[in-house]
């Protein structure tokens, strides 16, 4: 018999309610165990005292009072019959229903995202949508949760399934074309239906070259700070940030390896980097000269891979003196002036701010949003987007099926091509093949979801 699983599904420590979640074959079982028999109809709330069970040394006596929903399969978040148990949220509460849980028949605590993992496999969601629920709880910016709602909600899975179906037709005239001779079937059969395949691999291209869109805005846009020593790059970063993440001071090198911190600018996820300042000339051979080369690389290292540049110039030092920061000026680099409080000796066209009286801040932060607004191609009106280097790759192999199918003479591999293409798809939504997925997809989750 399938395991029933259980968990706590909200948050670990003291709350105002916890949410243990109870789902499989036995789960109205031990409900009725728990309620003492009292009758409870699915999907209503129902306020009642657990207990604990007869075979306990407690037996007779109240754990708490709680909240209970019960849910009949199919028609559950996992599609098995499900119970919540929305109790107080103490620590000593929560111990006490989940030990007393694991020592009910066939009861056992659940996997890291069991639950969702079971909805998969009962037909409930498929992958896409799966993962989409992970990114939802990790989700930590506007921007991010409605990537993941549009996601969950099937954005992906319905588009990946109209493809599907279009293989499925071109598949079915090509094995006409097999099955009868050329005089049974109309002239330029097949026409239409290579024109069409080829306009999906137009379409699949298209939803390919998306500037990795998706997959940015759930890892996080990378930006980071580059200057010379001094120039106030840590400043600036406690100041974006509101706290002291890096050390401030006057002496020039103070900032040696890269520190990364996690910022929310108009719902974008950033992943911020202050860096070693930059300064070619008067290092030598002495430790500490070593260690301040090796942070110059690594920050170049950086800057290198970064979304966005923000080149940061010391406006009360001369520009020649800034060893040729201006260099890295490019497309994804944003140049400005800081300690615009101080007499200016740089005269360029660039955004002033002063990170001392906290000057042009917001001008800078709207300056960043503009520029992940141009990277992600204004963010809401183009479409959904594939969120995951593995519905990427899938989609490029079915590109390539599909290409070749369209250069081929022969039937028969014409149409291989085109199931391998369908197979290709199909391990996207999960509908094949996937089996040693799982685990890595699902062990994404936390337990209790
Ligand atoms: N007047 C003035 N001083 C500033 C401003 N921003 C930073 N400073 C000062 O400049 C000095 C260097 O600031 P940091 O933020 O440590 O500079 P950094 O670019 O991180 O320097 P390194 O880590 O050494 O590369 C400190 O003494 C700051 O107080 C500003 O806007 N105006
Ligand atoms: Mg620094």
């Amino acid at each position: 018999m399938i395991d029933t699983i259980f968990a706590l599904s909200s948050a670990r420590g003291r709350s105002g309610v916890a949410v243990i979640r109870v789902s499989g074959p036995q789960a109205h079982q031990s409900l009725s165990t728990l309620v003492h028999g009292k009758t409870i109809e699915a999907r209503k709330a129902h306020l009642c005292k657990l207990y604990y069970p007869q075979t306990h040394a407690m037996s007779g006596q109240v754990i708490d009072h709680a909240l209970v929903l019960s849910f009949d399969g199919p028609h559950s978040f996992t599609g098995e019959d499900c119970v919540e148990y929305h109790c107080h949220g103490s620590p000593a509460v929560v111990q006490d229903m989940l030990s007393l849980l694991a020592t009910l028949e066939n009861h056992r605590m659940a996997e890291p995202g069991e639950f969702t993992r079971r909805a998969f496999e009962n037909g409930k969601m498929d992958l896409t949508e799966a993962e989409a629920v992970a990114d939802l709880i990790h989700a930590e910016t506007s921007l991010q949760k409605q990537q993941a709602l549009i996601q969950m909600e099937g954005g992906l899975s319905s588009i990946y399934r109209m493809w599907g179906e279009r293989l499925k037709k071109g598949l079915a005239y090509l094995e006409a074309s097999i099955d009868f001779a050329d005089e049974e079937l109309p002239d330029g059969f097949l026409t239409p239906i290579l024109v069409d395949l080829s306009d999906l691999n137009r379409d699949i291209a298209h939803h390919l070259d998306d500037n990795r869109r998706g997959e940015r805005l759930r890892d996080g846009f990378s930006v980071v700070v580059i200057g010379v020593p001094n120039a106030g790059k840590s400043s600036l970063i406690n100041i974006l940030t509101q706290r002291d993440v890096a050390i401030v001071s006057d002496v020039s090198g103070t900032t040696r390896d890269v520190i990364e911190t996690h910022l929310d600018i108009a719902g974008y996820p950033v992943i911020l980097s202050d860096t070693a300042g930059l300064r070619s000339n008067d290092l030598g051979d002495s430790d500490h000269d070593k260690i301040e080369s090796e942070g110059i690389v690594r920050a170049l290292d950086r800057a290198k891979s970064a979304d966005i540049k923000i080149l940061l110039i010391d406006g009360s030092v001369p520009l020649e003196k800034q060893d040729d920061i201006i260099q890295h000026k490019d497309e994804s680099s944003l140049v400005v002036i800081n300690k615009s409080d101080l007499p200016q000796k740089v005269d360029i066209d660039a955004l002033k701010i002063s990170t001392k009286n906290q000057s042009g801040i917001e001008d800078l932060l709207a300056d960043i949003k503009m520029k992940l607004d141009d990277l992600v191609g204004s963010a809401s009106g183009e479409g959904v987007s594939l969120t995951r280097a593995r519905h990427r790759q899938n989609l490029s192999d079915a590109t390539f099926s599909i290409e070749r199918a369209l250069q081929g003479q022969q039937l028969d591999l014409m149409a291989e091509d085109i199931r391998l293409a369908m197979r290709a798809l199909g391990k996207i939504t999960g509908r094949v093949d996937v089996e040693d997925l799982l685990d890595v997809i699902f062990n994404d989750f936390c337990i209790g979801k």
